[in-house]
């Protein structure tokens, strides 16, 4: 498939701020249509594939609404319902395959220390429905990655799972990762990311396809959220093209999947200015 990469750009955590304001405009008044504000609030601006600070991000005037909840008891398994909305506020309906699912839902703390990779199912009406975590207090968000009239969309929406947060720093810079007993590394020639999977010493070249593809990357810029989600560039290895990485401080999350089992590995990146 396309590399469908891109990094859209939400501004400074004042935006996420004023977009927590919205969103308690919104509990009040769910029937308030958002879109207009909100495509201001965030640069990537109409068109682009927004992926978003905001609670009901709008990208090419499609926004995603969380109804009737985005609060949840940490650790306590709950219902998410999401809906895709057009400009007119109806819901969409018509989503394509892509990586063999019609809608992948990444949800993440803000402070990119959780992260999960969910497939919720539609019902008839449109909208989404997936049993979901909170593992523990903090405000997160979750990112609709999907395809609609051939083009591929990543709308947002935030969620709170209240109590004591303690915001945790990003792990210090690394090139290694131990992730369920595997050692995977990382290297960066500069234009590309390549991954190595080993256990007990060996390098495992036996990975399994994953959704569609040989592995997954999702690498979210620390502050403002900035996401792209890209696949492998060729059949059998983990290197992976991503847009060029402005300067700023990373979170990469790469899926695999081995032995039957889907596995999880991240990494600190920075980038200098
Ligand atoms: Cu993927």
């Amino acid at each position: 498939m396309s590399a469908g990469a891109r990094v859209t750009s939400f501004g400074a955590l004042l935006v996420a701020i004023f977009a927590l304001a919205v969103l308690a405009g919104r509990a009040l008044d769910p029937a308030t249509d958002a879109a207009g504000s909100e495509d201001h609030a965030a640069p990537g601006g109409a068109g682009a594939h927004a992926a978003g600070a905001a609670p009901a991000t709008a990208g090419g005037g499609l926004r995603l609404v969380a109804e009737p909840t985005t609060t949840f008891d940490p650790g306590r398994a709950a219902r998410l319902t999401l809906r895709v909305v057009d400009a007119h506020g109806d819901t969409l309906r018509d989503f394509e395959v892509e990586q063999s699912r019609r809608m992948h839902l990444i949800v993440v703390r803000r402070d990119l220390r959780r992260f999960q990779h969910l497939h919720p199912a539609q019902d008839r009406s449109g909208a989404w429905t997936t049993a979901l975590t909170l593992p523990d207090a903090g405000v997160y968000h979750a990112f609709a990655d999907f395809q609609t009239g051939g083009e591929r969309h990543t709308l947002g929406v935030d969620l709170f799972a209240g109590g004591q947060f303690t915001p945790l720093p990003l792990p210090a810079p690394s090139n290694v990762a131990a992730t369920d007993g595997y050692d995977v590394s990382l290297r960066d020639d500069g234009s590309r990311l390549r991954f190595a999977v080993g256990r007990n010493g060996r390098l495992r070249t036996d990975l399994q396809p994953y959704l569609g593809a040989r592995g997954h990357l999702v690498v979210l810029r620390a502050g403002d959220l900035a996401y792209e989600h890209v696949h492998p560039v060729n059949r059998d290895e983990l290197t992976f093209a991503t847009d060029e990485l402005r300067p700023g401080r990373y979170r990469l999350f790469l899926q695999f999947r081995h032995a039957d089992r889907v596995h999880t590995a991240a990494f600190t990146k920075v980038v200098a200015p």
